[in-house]
C-alpha cells in the first residue's frame, strides 16, 4: 500500500522500533531550534551532558521571548547563549530578528526534513511540508548531539481542505475551526496532514498559521504537502534548490478523514479562556473591546500584517482600543518599513513592538483589568496576558482590524469595505545579517556565565517506595501556564531554585512551600491532576522544578504528549487512573504510599496506590517502554545519558 507523507517522512528518518501506530519510535532529527526561554536550560544541559559538537545539520538558538530586559538577568542570558552557541556550532538568531518559529520557516524550513524544537509552536513548520515537532529541552540537547527522538508513531488523520475561503475570512479561521472540531484535548498520538483541493489556495504563510496552532489540540504535528506553492515561497527566499515535491501516494491510507469546506467557513473567534472555546464571531458582535494586539508566531506573517495596513488605510484606532503591533520577523518588518505600510499603520495609530513574542506570553502589553483583548495568538489561558480577569479572544488579523476601527467585536465583512486582495510577494527581503554563523575558532571561545545561570539540578534515582502527601489536587486541561507560569517571571528560567517558588502560583500560591518543606522533611510530594494534564508550552521547567521541589508522581486521568515526556526526563513517575472515577477518592493533602514502585514499575502490571487518610487502595497504570523505565529509575535522562 502507498504512504501519506507523514509516513514518507518519518519512515525515512526511522532510527528503531517499528513503524505501528502506538508503537514507540526513534527517529533521526535534521534541524533543531532553541529560542532563549527554553534554550538556556537546554544548553546547560547539553553541555551537562559532555556532548560537545552539534551533530544535527543545522541547529539555530533564537531570542525572542526574553527581549524586555529589565534588570540584568535576560541580557545576561543572551550573551551565555551566544556564546555557547559559538562554541558548539549552533547558528545564533539575535534579539531582534524575530521571532523563532517565523524566522525558522523564512529561513531554513526545508520540504522532507525533521525539526526537533524546544517550544510547542514547532509545528509551524509543517507548513513547509516538514515534521516539525516541539519537545522539552533536554529532547533537544539529545537530538542536536545526533541522538534520536522518540515518539508514538502516529495515527494519521487526512484533512481534506475543498472550495476557497472567502473575502475576510482566513487561515487562522481555519484552524479555529478545526479547534470546533477537535477540541483541545483527546488528540494525543495523532498527526494531521492537510490535503484536498483547497490546499493549493492557501500559500505557505497560511499553511504555517494552520500547523502552528495544530499544538493547541494536542497533536504531534500537522504537515502539508510540499507542493507548487511550497516551491514559490522557497523561490521568493532566495531557496528554491531546496524544495523537494512531496505527496502522498495516490492509494495512502489514513486512519480517519475529516472535511472542512474553506468556502463555509466565517469568522471565528475562542472565547475565554481556551483556544478550544470556538464562536462564532457574529454571535459577539457589539461587545466594546479595550485591546487589540497584532502578532505571534502564528499571524504575524508579511501578508497578515499588510492586509491590516490595508484595512486600516485612512482610518484611526478608535480611542477606547489600545492597539498593539508586533511584526512576527525583522524580515517583514523591514519589507513593513521599505514599502510604507508601517506609516499606514503608525498613522493609525499603532503602538509597534519588536519583532518578538511580547504580549502573546504576557512579559508586556498586559490589558487593563476585566479588559475585553482580541489577539492573533493562539493561547487565551486564563492570566496568561498578565491580567487575571483579561478576556482574551483568539481571532484572526482581519477580525482584530475591524475591531480596531469600531472599538467593538465586529464581524469584518460588516465593516462594508473592499476586501484588500494581498498576496505574497515574489521576491521577500533577505537579510541575514541578524544570524550569527560558525565562528572561526570555536575552541578559543569563552563561554559567558552571569550570575543568573545555575547549574541545571539533577534528580536523585527513583526510591524503593514512593510514601508523601497529595499535595495537591487539580482539575482537567491544567496547562503548563498553570504549573510554572511565564509572563514576568521569564527572567528566572536560568535560575531553578528561584523560578521553583513560583509552581502552581496560579492554582494554589502556597504550594511551593510546602512542597519544600515536604522534601526537606523527607515526605514525597504527588499531583493529583484530571484529564489531559500539561496542556500547552513545551516548557520543561513544569517538570523540572516540579522536581526540584521532591515531586516523585503525578497521578492523572490523562497527560498530553510533551509534557508526559518532560515528567519522564525529569524523573517524575506518569500514572494514570485506571478508573477516572477514581480520582474523587483522593483528596488534597491525603497521605499516599505507592509500595514497591521501583520493582513493579516495568512489570506492566498494575500498579496499588495506598490512600491512608481514605483508608482505600486505587489501582493506578503506567504506560511506559523500557526506555522510559530505565530513565525513571535512574532519576531521569540527564542522569542516563551521563551514565553513558
Ligand atoms: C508558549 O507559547 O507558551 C511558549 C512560551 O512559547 C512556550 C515555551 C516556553 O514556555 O518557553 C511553548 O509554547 O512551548
Ligand atoms: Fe512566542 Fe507566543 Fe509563539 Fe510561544 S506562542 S513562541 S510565546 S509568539
Amino acid at each position: 500500500m502507498g504512504k501519506n507523507i507523514v509516513q514518507k517522512i518519518l519512515d525515512a528518518h526511522l532510527v528503531s522500533g517499528k513503524p505501528v501506530p502506538g508503537q514507540e519510535v526513534a527517529i533521526h532529527i535534521d534541524q533543531t531550534l532553541t529560542q532563549d526561554a527554553t534554550g538556556t536550560m537546554t544548553y546547560l544541559q547539553f553541555e551537562a551532558m559532555g556532548l560537545d559538537a552539534v551533530k544535527a545539520e543545522l541547529a539555530v538558538s533564537y531570542v525572542d521571548h526574553n527581549t524586555i530586559q529589565i534588570g540584568f538577568e535576560n541580557a545576561d542570558d543572551h550573551r551565555y547563549l551566544q556564546t555557547v552557541a559559538a562554541k558548539h556550532g549552533i547558528v545564533f538568531s539575535r534579539a531582534g530578528n524575530g521571532i523563532c518559529h517565523q524566522v525558522h520557516l523564512e529561513r531554513f524550513g526545508r520540504p522532507g526534513k525533521t525539526l526537533l524544537g524546544a517550544d510547542s509552536h514547532t509545528p509551524t513548520g509543517g507548513g513547509v511540508g516538514m515534521i516539525a515537532m516541539g519537545a522539552g529541552g533536554l529532547d533537544v540537547a539529545v537530538a542536536m548531539g545526533g541522538g534520536p527522538f522518540y515518539i508514538t508513531y502516529p495515527k494519521v488523520c487526512l484533512v481534506k481542505l475543498t472550495g476557497q475561503l472567502q473575502p475576510w475570512v482566513s487561515a487562522k479561521d481555519v484552524i479555529l475551526k478545526m479547534l470546533e472540531i477537535f477540541s483541545t484535548k483527546g488528540n494525543v498520538g495523532w498527526m494531521f496532514e492537510y490535503g484536498g483541493p483547497g490546499v493549493a489556495t492557501l500559500s505557505v504563510p497560511e499553511r504555517a498559521t494552520i500547523t502552528n496552532m495544530g499544538a493547541e489540540m494536542g497533536v504531534t504535528t500537522s504537515v502539508f504537502p510540499s507542493d507548487a506553492e511550497t516551491r514559490r515561497f522557497l523561490a521568493a527566499q532566495g531557496r528554491e534548490e531546496q524544495w523537494v515535491e512531496l505527496l502522498p501516494d495516490p492509494d495512502a491510507a489514513y486512519d480517519k478523514i475529516v472535511e472542512v469546506d474553506l468556502s463555509a467557513l466565517e469568522p471565528l473567534t475562542a472565547a475565554p479562556h481556551s483556544p478550544g472555546n470556538v464562536i462564532p464571531v457574529r454571535q459577539v458582535v457589539g461587545m466594546p473591546v479595550q485591546q487589540v494586539a497584532i502578532g505571534s508566531c502564528t499571524n504575524s506573517s508579511y501578508v497578515d500584517m499588510v492586509r491590516v495596513a490595508r484595512i486600516l488605510k485612512g482610518r484611526r484606532a478608535h480611542p477606547d482600543v489600545s492597539f498593539v503591533v508586533a511584526p512576527g520577523s525583522r524580515q517583514v518588518l523591514q519589507m513593513l518599513a521599505r514599502e510604507g505600510a508601517l506609516a499606514g499603520l503608525l498613522d493609525a495609530g499603532a503602538r509597534i513592538m519588536e519583532s518578538a513574542c511580547g504580549f502573546c506570553i504576557g512579559n508586556s502589553q498586559s490589558p487593563q483589568s476585566g479588559a475585553v483583548s482580541l489577539r492573533t495568538n493562539n493561547r487565551n489561558f486564563e492570566g496568561r496576558s498578565g491580567t487575571k480577569d483579561a478576556q482574551v479572544y483568539l481571532v484572526s488579523p482581519e477580525t482584530a482590524a475591524a475591531a480596531v476601527i469600531t472599538g467593538v467585536f465586529t464581524d469584518p465583512r460588516d465593516l462594508g469595505l473592499d476586501y484588500p486582495q494581498v498576496t505574497m510577494p515574489d521576491r521577500f527581503f533577505i537579510d541575514d545579517s541578524m544570524f550569527v554563523f560558525a565562528v572561526e575558532h570555536p575552541e578559543a571561545v569563552e563561554v559567558y556565565r552571569g550570575s543568573n545561570i545555575g547549574d541545571p539540578p539533577r534528580n536523585e534515582p527513583l526510591p524503593a517506595e514512593i510514601k508523601g502527601q497529595a499535595t495537591i489536587k487539580v482539575g482537567d486541561k491544567i496547562t503548563t501556564d498553570h504549573i510554572m507560569p511565564a509572563g514576568q517571571l521569564l527572567k528566572y528560567r536560568s535560575n531553578v531554585p528561584k523560578y521553583a517558588t513560583y509552581v502552581f502560583s496560579p492554582v494554589d500560591p502556597t504550594f511551593a512551600e510546602r512542597a519544600a518543606a515536604n522534601r526537606d522533611a523527607g515526605i514525597h510530594n504527588i499531583i493529583v491532576a484530571g484529564e489531559s494534564y500539561g496542556q500547552g508550552s513545551s516548557r520543561e521547567h513544569a517538570a523540572l522544578c516540579p522536581m526540584y521541589l521532591g515531586v516523585k508522581a503525578v497521578i492523572a486521568k490523562s497527560f498530553e504528549r510533551i509534557h508526559i515526556a518532560n515528567l519522564i526526563n525529569f524523573g517524575i513517575v506518569p500514572l494514570t487512573f485506571v478508573d477516572p472515577a477514581d480520582y474523587d477518592r483522593i483528596q488534597d493533602g491525603d497521605e499516599l504510599v505507592i509500595p514497591n514502585i521501583r520493582a513493579i514499575l516495568g512489570e506492566k502490571a498494575l500498579i496499588s496506590v495506598e490512600n491512608h487518610t481514605q483508608g482505600v487502595e486505587i489501582p493506578v497504570e503506567a504506560n511506559l517502554s523500557e526506555r522510559q523505565v530505565k530513565m525513571l529509575l535512574a532519576g531521569g535522562l540527564l542522569n542516563t545519558v551521563s551514565q553513558k
